[in-house]
C-alpha cells in the first residue's frame, strides 16, 4: 500500500541520507549541471520530410539519450493523474491481498503476467541479488525511512495500458511513435509498459544496471540491439529523485558494473548525469545505458510513464521472456498480436483528440488492418503484457 501522502503533492520530508548527506547534496548538485550542459534536449521538431530531425537522431545515438521538451500537454496530464489516481487507489492493502483499501477487487486481481514490484520504503530491491538475471550487483544505499513509513510499497507495475485509457491514449502520442520509427525503424515493435513510482520520502532505489539480456554476446550486438525506453514525466524529476545515466554507456557493451563502483569507492559514479524534466517532458533513453535512481529522499514525486520499443529484428525469430513476461520465441503471430496495442492506442486517442493527425503505424497500413479500441480490445488487452517482447 502506498504511504499517507496526496498522490502527486509535494510534501517536506524527513528523510536525509544519514551520514552520506553532504556527500550527495554535492553530488546532485555537481550532476545536475553536468546534465544541463548537455546538447540534447529540446522541443520535438521534424524535417520538411516529415520525419523526426536527423539531428535529433544523431544527437540520441550520441549520448544514448534525449529530453523532449513539453511533449505531454496540460489537458493530457490531467487525463494521466486523473486514471493514475484511480490506479494508486485500487492497489491490494499489501503485497498479495486481493482486495484495495475500499475492499474491492485490486488493480490486480485475477491477472496472471507480473504487474505490481513491491519494496521496503527507500530500499533497493534488486540491488546486490540475483533477481532480473543478477543485472543489478550493487545494493544502493538505504536511507532510513520515517518512523511512519508503511511496511512496504508499490514502486513499479507493468502492464498498464490495461488499467488507464489516458495511458493507452499516451501511448499512442504521434510524436512518439515517429520518434521510435526514425530510431528503431518503421516496423519498429513494442517491448513493454511499466510506472516507476517514487513518492517523496518513500520511494525505492532502483541500482546501476544496463537493461537487456538477449543479445550481449551477438556477433550483430550494436548499440540498438536492446531497444529503448521512453520515459514521460507526469510531475517532472529531479537530480534526487530522477533515473541517472552514463552518457555514452550504450555503446560500450556489458559493464562491469561492479567492478567500477568499487574503484569509485561508492555508488555516487561522478561520470553520470541525472535526467532533468518539467512535467510533460519526455526522455528517450537507451535501454543499454548504465542506468540506476536513487531512493527518493526528496520533497517531490516523481511518476514516470515507461514504453519501450525495439527493432523488429531483434525480437523475430529470438527466445525470450522470463523476465517481464511468459518465455516465448517471437514469431510473427506473436508480434502481429502484440502490436495490436498500437492500433488499439491510435484509434483511442484519435477519438479523445480529433483534431490531432494520427501516426500511422507502417505494419498495420501494409497489411491494411485498422484496430478499434472497443470492449472486444478492451477485454483483449487483460492480461496482455504475457505477451512482452523482453529481450
Ligand atoms: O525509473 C527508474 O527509477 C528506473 C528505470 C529503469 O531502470 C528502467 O526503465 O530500466
Amino acid at each position: 500500500m502506498m504511504g499517507s501522502q496526496a498522490f502527486g503533492v509535494s510534501k517536506p520530508t524527513t528523510t536525509t541520507y544519514g551520514e552520506h548527506h553532504d556527500a550527495m547534496a554535492q553530488y546532485l548538485q555537481a550532476g545536475e549541471s553536468r546534465a544541463l550542459s548537455l546538447p540534447n534536449r529540446g522541443p520535438v521538431r521534424y524535417a520538411s520530410d516529415g520525419r523526426i530531425d536527423p539531428a535529433i537522431v544523431e544527437s540520441y545515438w550520441h549520448h544514448g539519450f534525449y529530453v523532449f521538451t513539453g511533449v505531454i500537454g496540460a489537458s493530457e496530464r490531467a487525463d494521466l493523474e486523473a486514471d493514475l489516481k484511480n490506479m494508486m487507489d485500487r492497489l491490494p492493502v499489501h503485497r498479495g491481498a486481493t482486495v484495495d483499501a475500499h475492499g474491492r477487487p485490486a488493480l490486480d486481481a485475477n491477472c496472471e503476467a507480473p504487474k505490481l514490484f513491491w519494496s521496503k520504503p527507500l530500499g533497493d530491491p534488486f540491488g546486490g541479488t540475483e533477481e532480473a538475471n543478477g543485472r543489478h550487483p550493487v545494493k544502493m544505499v538505504e536511507p532510513d525511512a520515517p518512523d511512519d513509513a508503511p511496511e512496504e510499497i508499490v514502486y513499479l507495475m507493468l502492464g498498464t495500458l490495461q488499467f488507464s485509457d489516458a495511458l493507452l491514449r499516451f501511448y499512442g502520442h504521434p510524436d512518439l511513435l515517429s520518434i521510435a520509427a526514425a530510431v528503431n525503424g518503421d516496423d519498429f515493435v513494442p517491448f513493454n509498459e511499466a510506472l516507476f513510482i517514487k513518492e517523496p520520502g518513500l520511494g525505492a532505489s532502483v541500482a546501476w544496471h544496463q537493461d537487456g539480456i538477449t543479445h550481449w554476446d551477438s556477433p550483430h550486438w550494436d548499440e540498438g540491439s536492446h531497444g529503448f525506453n521512453f520515459m514521460g514525466q507526469l510531475y517532472g524529476c529531479t537530480a534526487a529523485n530522477g533515473v541517472w545515466v552514463v552518457p555514452g554507456s550504450h555503446k560500450l557493451g556489458r559493464i562491469d558494473i561492479k567492478s567500477r563502483i568499487a574503484e569509485v569507492g561508492s555508488e555516487r559514479l561522478p561520470e553520470a548525469v541525472p535526467l532533468i524534466c518539467a512535467p510533460g517532458d519526455v526522455v528517450i533513453s537507451n535501454r543499454q545505458l548504465l542506468h540506476g535512481s536513487f531512493a527518493n529522499t526528496s520533497p517531490d514525486w516523481r511518476v514516470t510513464i515507461n514504453m519501450g520499443f525495439h527493432r523488429r529484428r531483434s525480437v523475430y525469430g529470438v527466445s525470450g521472456g522470463g523476465l517481464h513476461a511468459a518465455p516465448a520465441t517471437y514469431d510473427d503471430a506473436h508480434i502481429e498480436k502484440r502490436s495490436r496495442i498500437i492500433g488499439y492506442a491510435i484509434d483511442a486517442r484519435s477519438e479523445r483528440f480529433p483534431d490531432e493527425k494520427s501516426f500511422i503505424y507502417k505494419p498495420h497500413a501494409d497489411a491494411g488492418t485498422k484496430h478499434r479500441f472497443d470492449d472486444s480490445a478492451r477485454a483483449a488487452m487483460h492480461d496482455y503484457n504475457l505477451l512482452d517482447m523482453s529481450i
